[in-house]
C-alpha cells in the first residue's frame, strides 16, 4: 500500500482537488507489477474520494473498453517507449495512457493529473508518446544524521529539520518520506540521496552497521519507482574498516569496499550507488595518497559495477585556504584543471558531477566550463534548489529560467551541442545517447508544514523535475502548471467563480521575473558572494574579499570586478572552446550580465545597454527594491481569497515582508557601498545613503 495525503502537511503539487476530474470518473488500471500496484491504489483512493469507479484487471488492455473513461494500461507487446516513457491515445471515446514499463505507467497517470478535467478525457488529449530526456533526475539531501553544531540538521536547509533523520537517529515516523516520495514521482524525479555529501561520524555508519535505516527509507521511495543513494567518506575504510589506509590502490582497500557494497546491495537490491565529495572544503580524497581522482572514483565504480550501480563523484575541488594576496589563484578555475585532463580516465559507470557554475551557486555564473571539456565522460549537473545564495526560501526567487538558461546554453557555439544534451550523454564520444549522468538538484524540502518554508519555494523542486524530463520545458509554463496543480480551485463550487484565475495571474505575476528580481538587488553584473560570510544571507559587500574562499570582488575607487582573461588575468576564459573564450576574452563583446565575472573595470565603462556600471548598479538596485514591493502587492491583491488557506497566506505574508526589507537593506549597502568608492553621484539623484 502507497502513502496517502498526510492531513497535517500541506499538499504541495498534488492538492487533493487536482484528483477530482480523474477520481470522478471510471478507471481501469491494467497489469502486474508494483509500480502498477502504485498506480492502481492512486486510483483508487482518487474515485474513493470523488465517486469515481476504479476497476483493476492484470491483463494488459488493448484500449477501446465500453465501461471506461480512462485506461492506463501496459502494453502487451514493446512500442518502444522505454523504461519511463508513456503513450496517451484516444480510443473509442475513452482516453487511454499505455506504457511498456510500469515506470512509465506511473509517470502516465501523474501526467493526466496534471492535464486537468477537459485536456485528459475529450478529444483535446495531447496524444502521442513522451519519454524523458534525461534518464536520471536527482535530489541530493545535505541532511545530517546528527545534528552538526555549525550546519544544523539539514546543511543550508531552510525548511527546518530533515524528514528522514533526527537528533542521530532515523525518524520512527516516516509518513512524510512517502508523502515525499509521491511529489518527486508526480514532477518526474527517479533517484534521491539520503544524507548530505559532507559525510560525518554519524551518517558514514549509514554505509555499514546503520545500513538498515536506508533500507526503511529505499522501501517508501521504491513504490515511487526511485532508488536511493548514499553519500559515502571516502575515508570509510579507515573509520569503519579498521584498516591503515583509504589508498584507492591498495588491494585491501578495494577489497573492503567490494565487501561493504556487496553487503548494501544483499539488504537493499535496488540501491542507486554512491555519492563522494573527495578532498574538498576538508572532506578526505585520493589526493591524500598521491591518487588523481579518477582512480579514487574508480575504486568506487567497480566495487559498484557487478550490482549495476553508479558512483556520482562530485567536480566541486578547489583550495579552501587560499591567500586572498596571491592573485595568480583562481577558484573559478579550479574543477577545469583537476578534472579536464581525466577525461576518459573515469569508468563507465562513475559520473562526474559538476556543478552549473564554476563557483558556488551564485545568482549569476557563467556555466562550468568542465561541462564542455570532457567528451569521454559522462556527466551530471548539479543545480541548488535550496536557496543558499539566493534567498534562503525567505525570498520569492523563481529559479527555473536560471536552470533552462544553463540547460540551453552550447558551449560550442549556436550549432554545437547543449549543456542538456550533454547530460543527456548525446555528446559523449562514441557511446550511445541517453546515457549521461543527468540532472541534480539539492533539495530544498524539510520537515516544513509547506515543504519548503516559503510555500512558493515548492515550484522549484517541482521545476527541476519537469526540466529534467524535459530540458526544453519552458520555465514560464512550468510555473502555470505548479501553481494549477497547487491552488486548483473548487471548480464548480468555487464562491467567487473568478477567484482561482485571479490568484493564479498574481502568483505567476510575482514569480515568474523573480530570479530577475533577486539579481537585480544583489551582487551586481556577475560579480557574485557580497553575502554575509558563513550563512550567506543578506548584504555584506566586503565579507568574504578579504577571506581564504577565493571570493573576491577587487573593487577599489576606479573600478570593480576580476581579470579572467588570458591576457591580463587568471586566464579563466580561455577554458571554454570557442567561441565563448572569445567571447568572453574580449571586454567588447563579454555579455553585461558576466562583465564583473570575466574583467575588471572602472566605474565609468559603458555597458551594451549604454549605462555606465556605476549608474547600472544603482538603477538595477533601485528597480530590484521596488520589484520586491510590487511582488507584495500582488500577494495582497489575491490573499484574502478562500482558497488560500489562512496558515498559508500568513507563511507568504511574513517572508514577504521580510522579503522587502532585505531586498531595501541590499539596494541601500550596495548604492552607499559604490558611491562612496566610485564618488559618483546617481545621475537621478535619488537618496543614496
Ligand atoms: C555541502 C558550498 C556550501 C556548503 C556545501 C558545498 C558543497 O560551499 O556552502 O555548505 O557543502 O557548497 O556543495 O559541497
Amino acid at each position: 500500500m502507497t502513502t496517502p495525503e498526510l492531513s497535517n502537511v500541506h499538499p504541495a503539487w498534488l492538492a487533493p482537488a487536482a484528483l477530482r476530474a480523474l477520481g470522478s470518473r471510471r478507471v481501469l488500471v491494467c497489469g502486474e507489477g508494483p509500480l502498477v500496484e502504485t498506480v492502481a491504489d492512486e486510483v483508487e483512493r482518487a474515485c474513493a474520494r470523488f465517486g469515481g469507479t476504479a476497476i483493476r484487471r492484470l491483463a494488459p488492455s488493448a484500449g477501446g473498453e465500453a465501461d471506461a473513461d480512462l485506461v492506463l494500461t501496459l502494453t502487451a507487446t514493446d512500442r518502444g517507449l522505454g523504461d519511463e516513457g508513456f503513450e496517451l491515445a484516444r480510443v473509442g471515446g475513452a482516453s487511454v495512457v499505455r506504457a511498456d514499463r510500469p515506470a512509465g505507467l506511473l509517470y502516465g497517470f501523474f501526467e493526466i493529473l496534471r492535464l486537468g478535467g477537459a485536456p485528459a478525457f475529450t478529444d483535446a488529449l495531447p496524444v502521442g508518446a513522451q519519454r524523458p530526456a534525461l534518464g536520471r533526475r536527482m535530489a541530493d539531501h545535505w541532511d545530517n544524521v546528527a545534528v552538526h553544531p555549525v550546519m544544523g540538521q539539514v546543511e543550508r536547509g531552510y525548511a527546518g529539520g530533515s524528514i528522514f533523520w533526527r537528533d542521530g537517529r532515523l525518524r520512527e515516523d516516516l509518513s512524510r518520506v512517502g508523502a515525499y516520495a509521491r511529489l518527486l514521482a508526480a514532477c518526474g524525479i527517479n533517484a534521491v540521496a539520503v544524507n548530505n555529501v559532507n559525510v560525518h561520524q554519524a551518517e558514514a555508519h549509514l554505509l555499514t552497521d546503520r545500513l538498515d535505516d536506508v533500507r526503511k527509507l529505499a522501501e517508501l521511495f521504491r513504490p515511487y519507482g526511485i532508488r536511493v543513494h548514499l553519500s559515502v567518506n571516502f575515508a570509510a575504510p579507515l573509520s569503519l574498516g579498521a584498516l591503515p589506509t583509504a589508498d584507492p590502490l591498495d588491494p585491501a582497500v578495494r577489497a573492503w569496499w567490494a565487501e561493504t557494497t556487496e553487503q548494501v546491495y544483499a539488504l537493499i537490491p535496488d540501491f542507486g550507488g554512491y555519492l563522494v565529495k573527495a578532498d574538498s572544503e576538508g572532506q578526505p580524497g585520493p589526493f591524500a595518497y598521491g591518487r588523481t581522482h579518477a582512480e579514487g572514483a574508480n575504486m568506487l565504480a567497480d566495487a559498484l559495477a557487478p550490482f549495476g550501480g553508479v558512483v556520482h563523484w562530485r567536480a566541486f575541488v578547489y583550495n579552501h585556504r587560499q591567500d586572498w594576496r596571491d592573485r595568480s589563484t583562481d577558484r573559478a578555475r579550479a574543477a577545469h584543471d583537476h578534472f579536464a585532463p581525466l577525461d576518459g580516465a573515469f569508468r563507465d559507470n562513475a559520473i562526474l558531477q559538476v556543478k552549473h557554475g564554476p563557483m558556488d551557486f551564485q545568482t549569476r555564473e557563467p556555466v562550468s566550463p568542465v561541462i564542455a571539456a570532457m567528451p569521454r565522460t559522462r556527466l551530471a549537473v548539479e543545480v541548488q534548489a535550496t536557496q543558499e545564495y539566493t534567498g534562503q526560501q525567505r525570498h520569492v526567487c523563481y529559479l527555473a529560467p536560471q536552470w533552462s538558461e544553463v540547460l540551453g546554453f552550447r558551449p560550442w557555439g549556436e550549432a554545437g551541442a547543449s549543456v542538456a544534451d550533454v547530460a543527456r550523454g548525446q555528446s559523449r564520444d562514441g557511446y550511445p545517447d541517453g546515457d549521461g549522468g543527468g540532472l541534480v538538484v539539492v533539495s530544498n524540502v524539510g520537515d516544513d508544514r509547506f515543504w519548503t518554508g516559503h510555500p512558493l519555494a515548492q515550484a522549484n523542486l517541482y521545476a527541476f523535475g519537469r526540466l529534467a524530463w524535459n530540458p526544453a520545458a519552458e520555465p514560464a509554463a512550468i510555473l502555470d502548471e505548479w501553481i494549477g496543480l497547487t491552488f486548483p480551485g473548487d471548480g464548480e463550487d468555487d464562491p467567487d467563480p473568478a477567484g482561482p484565475a485571479r490568484l493564479r495571474a498574481a502568483l505567476h505575476a510575482m514569480m515568474d521575473e523573480s530570479w530577475q528580481t533577486y539579481e537585480n538587488y544583489t551582487a551586481p553584473l556577475g560579480v557574485g558572494f557580497m553575502v554575509r560570510p558563513n550563512h550567506h544571507y543578506g548584504p555584506d559587500v566586503d565579507g568574504y574579499e578579504y577571506t581564504p574562499w577565493g571570493t573576491y570582488h577587487f573593487a577599489d575607487r576606479e573600478g570593480i570586478g576580476v581579470d579572467r582573461t588570458s591576457a591580463t588575468g587568471t586566464g579563466f576564459a580561455s577554458q571554454y572552446p570557442k567561441p565563448w573564450s572569445e567571447v568572453y576574452e574580449a571586454l567588447d563583446q563579454c555579455p553585461d550580465e558576466l562583465l564583473l565575472f570575466f574583467h575588471h573595470v572602472s566605474y565609468g565603462h559603458r555597458l551594451h545597454s549604454g549605462e555606465s556600471v556605476v549608474q547600472h548598479i544603482y538603477d538595477t538596485h533601485f528597480a530590484g527594491a521596488e520589484q520586491a514591493h510590487a511582488i507584495r502587492e500582488h500577494w495582497h491583491a489575491v490573499a484574502d481569497l478562500d482558497l488560500v488557506p489562512a496558515d498559508l497566506r500568513e507563511r507568504v505574508d511574513e517572508r514577504l515582508d521580510e522579503q522587502v526589507r532585505c531586498a531595501e537593506e541590499w539596494r541601500d549597502q550596495i548604492n552607499a557601498y559604490f558611491y562612496r568608492k566610485s564618488g559618483v553621484p546617481d545621475a537621478h539623484r535619488r537618496i543614496i545613503h
